[in-house]
């Protein structure tokens, strides 16, 4: 196999090469961009808290029962492991305040501490790995009014803030502890589910919530971002942190935006606005999701809008100014197949986006010869892309085409069956 893949992939070269595309050049690329793994795909998005937990709250729902959730730190990382042996490069993990090792004390999220999370860090060293980290703020009594940072309630609002302060000094810690970086994404779900009068005075209780959290700076080892929604379930007509509430604040104090797949209207494409932001922003976060019909987190696949999204990137030069991260959750397939499913086809887009002669594109477009520009495009589509991929998962030694599957049937029958 490894042999026919060789021979397939000299003369996929080739072919690339006429259209002034270096491919090996293009896999090593590849090869650099680490994605984040959000952890939540593992079980469904419940955490580790020993507190009674209260339903997730904004919208954020896993549907399905498929056998085998992890259960345990232990066993989520199991699962992580095995995931990422399928999936080609070396990436990054997500995970949310929720998911620490509070063994069997309750600690609620204002009392949150680093050692809560030192077993991640050393998991995540012992790999090799990237750890982003984030508040929670969400599946907690304190949220079940539907407002966290944003409430009128100045309680509610303090023990908040309190919390996401502690998460960004965690996060600071995991960054410089791992020499490296980690990104804190904050995601409230305040909002109404029916017309809100009182808009302005929500948002303005969000922002001043906001000033006290970021009012303390990190260095390098924190990257902060903001992420916002159109509305959830429970938040159809209101959302708190919309995307111009955040998109102002963070221009206004360096942060970045993070633009969730889903968080939009469902025929608007994110990949638009990241040209735009950039512009004014020196970084960008992205959450590949793939809503269908509303904000579903269905598994992220290689289709029309995450090829919009990369090639947005790649054509704008601006792979190292992004951030992409995974964020969907899905119950009815077996999880494991969820995150190699997802970050394959995420990969995929990249590469796809990267196996394009931008030059040559811009030269067209630049001369004003669109009718070249169309005929190049869509002599692209047909070009020998899953050679070069299958190359790619070659180099990184997994598994190409479907025998990552069967590696997974094997773990569902080892492992995840015997999960009582
Ligand atoms: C919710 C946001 C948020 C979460 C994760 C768990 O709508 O997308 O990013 O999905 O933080
Ligand atoms: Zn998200």
């Amino acid at each position: 196999m490894e042999h026919t893949i060789n021979g397939a992939y000299e003369s996929a070269r080739d072919n690339y090469a006429r259209l002034n595309v270096d491919t090996d050049k293009v896999l090593e690329l590849l090869g650099a961009q680490a994605i984040s793994i959000q952890c939540w795909q593992g079980d469904d998005v419940r955490g580790f808290e020993k507190m009674d937990s209260s339903a997730a709250s904004g919208g954020i729902q896993a549907t399905g029962s498929y056998p085998g959730k992890a259960r345990t730190i232990h066993e989520l990382q199991q699962d992580l492991e095995k995931a990422l042996t399928l999936i080609p490069g070396t990436h990054r993990i997500n995970i949310h305040a929720m998911y620490g090792e509070f063994h069997d004390s309750v600690v609620d999220r204002d009392a949150i501490e680093k050692r809560h999370f030192q077993g991640w860090i050393d998991w995540a060293r012992a790999l090799g790995l990237g750890l982003d980290f984030n508040a929670t703020l969400f599946r907690h009594p304190k949220a079940d009014s539907g407002f966290t940072l944003s409430s009128k309630d100045p309680g509610i609002r303090r023990f908040w803030v309190e919390h996401v302060k502690q998460c960004r000094s965690i996060g600071a810690a995991i960054g410089k502890e791992l020499s490296g970086f980690c990104i804190h994404d904050l995601w409230i779900p305040d909002g109404m589910k029916d017309t809100c009068i009182d808009k302005y005075g929500y948002r303005a209780l969000l922002k001043r919530s906001l000033d006290d959290i970021y009012a303390v700076r990190y260095d390098d080892h924190l990257k902060d971002a903001v992420e916002s929604k159109l509305f959830g379930i429970g938040s159809e007509s209101f959302v708190a942190g919309s995307h111009e509430f955040y998109l102002g604040y963070a221009i206004t104090h360096d942060i970045m935006v993070c633009l969730d797949m889903g968080h939009f209207h469902p025929t608007e494409s994110i990949a638009d606005k990241i040209t735009a932001i950039l512009q004014f922003s020196p970084g960008i976060m992205l959450h590949v999701s793939r809503g269908v019909r509303w904000d579903s987190d269905h598994v992220a696949v290689l289709d029309d809008q995450l090829r919009d999204v990369t090639q947005a990137l790649v054509r704008a030069q601006a792979l190292d100014r992004a951030h992409i991260a995974l964020d969907y959750f899905d119950a009815s397939i077996n999880r494991i197949s969820a995150w190699v499913i997802g970050a394959r086809a995420t990969l995929k887009a990249l590469l796809y986006a990267l196996l394009e002669p931008t030059d040559v594109l811009i030269k067209h477009e630049t001369t004003g010869d669109y009718t070249a520009r169309l005929a190049l495009l869509e002599e692209l589509k047909t070009l020998p892309f899953n050679t070069v991929w299958d190359r790619f998962c070659l180099l990184h030694n997994v598994p190409f085409e479907n025998a990552w599957l069967n590696e997974v049937r094997h773990y569902e029958r080892e492992v995840l069956l015997k999960r009582t």
